[in-house]
C-alpha cells in the first residue's frame, strides 16, 4: 500500500468561524485519531488545513486579500495601526493554529513537519510560485501545510493563498490517488444553502450541475465552497478519487479512500 491521500480540513471544520481564534479541539482529535488509522493502514498523507477564525477575520477587517493598500485603515479602531501589523498577527495566529493541529497529531503517535507557506510560497491562486516538491515522500512524517498570508511580487505586496489552491498543486504535482475536502457544517456540497431544510445533498458533482452554494463573504477572504469546487474540479482530471465530506463524521472519510463510496459529494469530471 503507497497510495497517497491530501487530505484538506476546512478551516470552519477545526475552528469557530465567527469566533477570533477558537479551536475546536473535539473535531481535531477525531480527525488526528482517523490520520493515525490512515497511517496505520499504510497510506502516505499530506495534510493541509484551512485558516477559519485564526485568518479569515483580522484578513478581512485589514482587507489583506487586496494587498497592500497606503494607509488602509478600518472604520473601526482595534489594536493594530497598519496592515503589516496585521500580515504579522495572521501568520503567528496561523502558526498557532497549525501547532495545535500538529499538537493533536503528536498525541496519536504521529510524526509531523509544517511548511508555513510564507517560508515556501510567493503569490496567490493557483499558479503560486513554491517548490511543491518539498512535500515528496518521506516515510518519518506527514509534512503538513495551510493557508496563510504570503508575500507577492505582482505589486500588492502580500495576499491570501488559500490552502485549496495548495491541495491543487500538491494533489495534481504529486501524483495523489485520493484528494479529500473535509469540511463542517454539511454532509457535502448541497443543493441549496445547508441551513435550508430542502437543502439536499448532491452526491455527485461533474461540475456543470446547478447550485445555490452559500459563501459567507463577511467572513471568508478566499472563496468558500466555490473556490473548493473549482479547484475540486480540476483535480478531479488527475486525481481518481476526489471527495467533499462532513469532517466531523471521520468514518466517511476512511470510507471514501477505502472504498470509494461513502456519504458525501464525489467530484467527477
Ligand atoms: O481557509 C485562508 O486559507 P483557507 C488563509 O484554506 C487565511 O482558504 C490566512 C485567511
Amino acid at each position: 500500500m503507497d497510495e497517497l491521500v491530501v487530505l484538506k480540513l476546512g478551516g470552519g471544520l477545526i475552528t469557530e468561524k465567527s469566533e477570533l481564534c477558537t479551536l475546536k479541539p473535539g473535531v481535531i482529535n477525531k480527525l488526528a485519531k482517523l490520520i493515525s488509522k490512515l497511517t496505520g493502514s499504510g497510506y502516505r498523507i499530506i495534510l493541509v488545513h484551512g485558516a477559519g477564525s485564526f485568518g479569515h477575520l483580522k484578513a478581512k477587517k485589514w482587507n489583506l486579500h487586496e494587498g497592500y493598500i497606503e494607509g488602509f485603515k478600518p472604520d473601526d479602531n482595534d489594536e493594530f495601526s497598519k496592515q503589516s501589523e496585521v500580515v504579522e498577527s495572521v501568520r503567528n495566529d496561523m502558526m498557532l493554529l497549525n501547532e495545535r493541529v500538529v499538537n493533536s497529531l503528536q498525541s496519536f503517535g504521529i510524526q509531523t513537519k509544517s511548511f508555513p507557506p510564507h517560508e515556501w510560497a510567493t503569490g496567490v491562486g493557483r499558479n503560486f510560485s513554491g517548490n511543491i516538491s518539498i512535500f515528496e515522500n518521506n516515510d518519518e512524517y506527514i509534512p503538513v501545510t495551510f493557508g496563510d498570508v504570503v508575500n507577492c511580487n505582482d505589486g500588492t505586496v502580500f495576499g491570501i493563498l488559500s490552502g485549496d489552491d495548495i491541495c491543487y498543486r500538491i494533489a495534481t504535482e504529486m501524483g495523489a490517488n485520493h484528494m479529500i475536502f473535509a469540511m463542517g457544517g454539511a454532509p457535502g456540497l448541497m443543493t441549496k444553502p445547508p441551513s435550508m431544510p430542502d437543502s439536499k445533498l448532491i452526491r455527485i458533482w461533474s461540475g456543470d450541475m446547478e447550485f445555490d452554494g452559500e459563501h459567507v463573504s463577511n467572513i471568508d477572504v478566499t472563496g468558500g465552497i466555490y473556490l473548493k469546487l473549482d479547484c475540486a474540479k480540476l483535480i478531479a482530471l488527475e486525481v481518481p478519487n476526489v471527495w467533499i465530506v462532513d469532517g466531523e463524521q471521520p468514518t466517511r472519510i476512511l470510507e471514501a479512500i477505502l472504498s470509494g463510496d461513502t456519504i458525501g459529494t464525489k467530484i467527477i469530471t
